[in-house]
C-alpha cells in the first residue's frame, strides 16, 4: 500500500474483481492465489477459459502456476531484477506506451537510462528464468488491450517489499495498463477484512479515510466530532512497536484479533518481549498464545457472523455483514468490548446502533460519505470512492491519468529508480539452502482458527524439499529430519515437492503449536512499511540420527 501511494496517491487495489474477465493477460507476481484468493481466482479462471494468457512468476511451481500459460520460476528475492530486464526490453523493443508516459507520467527519460544495462542475459543470470519466459512476459503485457497485474506477499514480505512493488508499478507505466477498464495493478490483501482496517484509521499514520494525522484541518474536523485531542504524530507500526519494546519505550499492549506470539519473525524473540511488558491485554475469540502471556484477557468475543457491521475486500467493495446467530455464553460484541472499556477510560461513545457508528464515518471520511447501509443493501456493496448519495465512481481508480485536461489528471504518476538488493541473509556453507514460507488452501493463518479440523489429506507441517536436495542428502519422504537458522532449530517430517527448484525450501505457518517456523524466520524489516521478511531466510537440513528418541526430537 506504500508503494502505490507513493505512485498513485491512493493505497487500495485499482482494479475490481470482475474486470479479471475482460483482460486479456494476467500476471500473478508472488501470489498463490489458488490457495489464498480462491475467490478471485474464480475470476481469474473464468478469465483463462474464455483466453486471456496467464503469467506466474514465483520461485515455486505453485498451485497458481499449475493454471499458467507460462511459469516465470525465480530466485528468491530477484523480483526487481525481473522487473528491470520486463522494463528493458518493452523499452527496446519499442513497445512503450508513449502518449501515457508523456500525459500522465514523469521520471521516464531517467528510469529508461537506469535499467538500460538489464539486458535479457543478464536478467537470466541474476533471476533464473530463461531469457525466452522474460522476453515473453514483457512482449504479452506490453501488447495486452488490457493486462492485470497482482500480487501479494511474495513481493511485499522482504526487507525491500515498497521498492519491489515500485518495479512493478513501473511497468504498469510504461505500457499504460493502469486507470482503463480491465487494465489495473492489485495487490490481494490478506484477511476478509485488512482492506476495511486500513480504511477505518487502524494505521498509524491515518485518520479514518486515509486522512493524515498530521494534518491539521483533518484533525481538527475530527477533535470537532470526538471532543476529545487528537495527537499530532504519526504512531508506530507493528515492527516499530516491537522496537520501542525492545528499548523500553513501550510497557502497555492491548492486542485486539491477532497472534503475535506465534506470527511474528523470530517468535522467540518477539515472545520474550511480550512477556517482559508491564502491561498486556488480549482480545480474542480463542485463548491464544498470546493471550496465555497477557495480564488481562477479555474473552469471549463475538465472531463475524454473530455481530453486525462491514468487511471492505481487495477490490475495496464495502459490504454489511449480519448478525446470524447469537454468540455464545457471554460473548459479547468486539464494539461492546471497546465502548466498556472504553468507559472505564473516562470516556462516554454514545452510539445506539452500529448503523450510528458508519454514518459518524459517513461525515468524516469523504470517500464514504455516499455509503449509506441502505444504498450498501440495495447495490450488494460498493466500492471506494464513493462521495456522494446519487453517484457511483468507476470500478477502476485512477481514469484521471488519461484526461485531456491537465488540471483533470491532476499529480502525475512518477516512475521509481529502485535497486535491486538481495535478501538480508546470503547463503553460506553453513546455511546454504533458501527457505521461503507461506500458505495452504486448507488452513489459516497461525492455525487458531483452522487448527481444530482434521480431513483425510490435510498434512501437518512439512519441510518441503525439492527432488534434487532430496537425493543428495539421502532424505526419503516422510523422514523426520531438522531445519536451523541462526535463530534455531525445528523438526518436522521431510516432503518432497517437485514444485521446487534445487535449493529452495518451503514451510507454512499453519502449526506453530507443533512446529513454530517463525522460530528460525528472520526479522529483518522493509523500513519503509514495516514488514518482515518472511520469505526470504538462510538454512540447512540435516538429517537426524537414525536412534533418536521422538521425544527429543521435539524439542
Ligand atoms: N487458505 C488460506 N488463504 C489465505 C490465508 C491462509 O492462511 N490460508 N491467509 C490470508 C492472508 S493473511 C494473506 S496475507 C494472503 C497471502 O496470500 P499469498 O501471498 O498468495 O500467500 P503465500 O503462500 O504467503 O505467498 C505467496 C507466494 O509467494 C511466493 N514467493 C516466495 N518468495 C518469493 C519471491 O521472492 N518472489 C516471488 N515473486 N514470489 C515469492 C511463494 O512461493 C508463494 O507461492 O492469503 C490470505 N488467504
Ligand atoms: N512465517 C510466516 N509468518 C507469517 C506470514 C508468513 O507468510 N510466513 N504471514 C504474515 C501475515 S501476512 C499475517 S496477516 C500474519 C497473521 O498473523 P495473526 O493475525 O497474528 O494470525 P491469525 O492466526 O490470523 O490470528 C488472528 C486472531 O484473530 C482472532 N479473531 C478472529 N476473529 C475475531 C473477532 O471477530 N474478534 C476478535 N477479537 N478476534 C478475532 C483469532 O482467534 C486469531 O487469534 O502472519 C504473518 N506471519
Ligand atoms: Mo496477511
Amino acid at each position: 500500500m506504500v508503494g502505490l501511494a507513493t505512485v498513485f496517491g491512493a493505497g487500495g487495489g485499482t482494479s475490481s474483481y470482475a474486470e479479471a474477465e475482460i483482460a486479456d493477460v494476467i500476471v500473478m507476481w508472488g501470489s498463490n492465489a489458488r490457495n489464498a484468493h480462491p475467490i478471485y481466482f474464480h475470476h481469474v479462471l473464468k478469465a483463462v477459459n474464455a483466453g486471456a494468457r496467464l503469467y506466474v512468476v514465483d520461485p515455486r511451481h505453485s498451485e497458481t502456476a499449475q493454471f499458467a500459460d507460462r511459469w516465470l520460476g525465480l530466485n528468491v528475492g530477484t523480483d526487481i531484477a525481473l522487473a528491470h530486464t520486463i522494463a528493458r526490453e518493452i523499452i527496446s523493443a519499442g513497445l512503450v506506451h508513449r502518449a501515457f508516459i508523456e500525459r500522465a507520467t514523469v521520471g521516464f527519460d531517467e528510469f529508461a537510462a537506469y535499467v538500460d544495462d538489464w539486458t535479457l542475459e543478464r536478467g537470466e543470470a541474476v533471476t533464473g528464468v530463461p531469457a525466452d519466459a522474460i522476453r515473453e512476459l514483457a512482449h504479452a503485457y506490453a501488447t495486452a488491450n488490457a493486462a492485470q497485474l497482482c500480487w501479494t506477499l511474495g513481493i511485499t514480505e522482504h526487507h525491500n517489499g515498497v521498492d519491489n512493488v515500485l518495479s512493478l508499478c513501473n511497468l504498469a507505466l510504461l505500457t499504460g495498463q493502469v486507470g482503463r477498464p480491465g487494465a489495473g495493478l492489485s495487490p490481494l490483501r490478506g484477511q476478509n477484512n485488512v482492506q476495511g482496517g486500513g480504511d477505518m484509521g487502524a494505521l498509524p499514520n491515518k485518520l479514518p479515510g486515509f486522512q493524515d494525522i498530521v494534518d491539521d484541518l483533518a484533525r481538527a474536523k475530527f477533535e470537532a466530532e470526538w471532543g476529545v485531542e487528537v495527537p499530532a504524530e504519526n504512531g508506530w507500526h507493528l515492527t516499530q512497536m516491537f522496537e520501542a519494546m525492545e528499548r523500553g519505550d513501550l510497557r502497555s499492549v492491548f492486542v485486539i484479533g491477532e497472534n503475535p506470539a506465534q506470527s511474528e519473525a523470530d517468535s522467540q524473540h518477539a515472545t520474550h518481549l511480550l512477556e517482559s511488558l508491564d502491561h498486556l491485554v488480549v482480545l480474542d475469540i480463542y485463548l491464544t498464545k498470546t493471550a496465555q502471556l497477557a495480564d488481562v484477557v477479555l474473552p469471549g468475543s463475538a465472531s463475524w457472523c454473530e455481530s453486525d457491521g462491514t468487511v471492505t475486500n481487495s477490490e475495496r467493495r464495502v459490504q454489511r455483514v449480519r448478525k446470524a446467530l447469537d454468540p455464545p455464553g457471554e460473548a459479547r460484541d468486539d464494539i461492546d468490548i471497546l465502548l466498556a472499556v472504553a468507559e472505564r477510560l473516562g470516556q462516554r461513545w454514545h452510539y445506539d446502533t452500529h448503523e450510528d457508528i458508519w454514518d459518524e464515518l459517513r461525515r468524516l471520511s469523504p470517500m464514504h460519505a455516499g455509503m449509506s447501509w441502505q444504498r450498501l443493501d440495495e447495490l450488494g456493496g460498493i466500492q471506494w470512492p464513493c462521495y456522494s448519495d446519487d453517484r457511483i465512481e468507476p470500478s477502476y481508480l485512477h481514469g484521471r491519468l488519461w484526461a485531456d485536461d491537465p488540471a483533470e489528471r491532476g499529480r502525475l504518476a512518477p516512475f521509481s529508480v529502485v535497486h535491486d538488493e538481495p535478501p538480508v541473509e546470503a547463503l553460506d556453507d553453513v546455511y546454504p539452502l533458501r527457505l521461503t514460507t507461506g500458505r495452504r488452501l486448507d488452513s489459516y493463518n497461525t492455525g487458531v482458527q483452522s487448527g481444530g479440523f482434521s480431513s483425510p489429506n490435510r498434512m501437518g507441517e512439512t519441510i518441503d524439499v525439492s527432488p534434487e536436495d532430496a537425493s543428495l542428502m539421502r532424505i526419503t519422504e516422510g523422514e523426520l529430519v531438522a531445519i536451523s537458522s541462526r535463530r534455531g532449530t525445528i523438526h518436522a517430517p521431510a516432503r518432497i515437492d517437485r514444485g521446487l527448484r534445487p535449493g529452495l525450501v518451503f514451510m507454512t505457518m499453519h502449526f506453530p503449536d507443533e512446529v513454530d517456523v517463525n522460530v528460525i524466520t528472520i526479522d529483518a524489516t522493509d523500513p519503509k512499511a514495516g514488514t518482515a521478511e518472511f520469505k526470504a531466510c538462510a538454512v540447512r537440513i540435516d538429517k537426524l540420527p537414525v536412534d533418536i528418541p521422538l521425544a527429543a526430537a521435539g524439542d
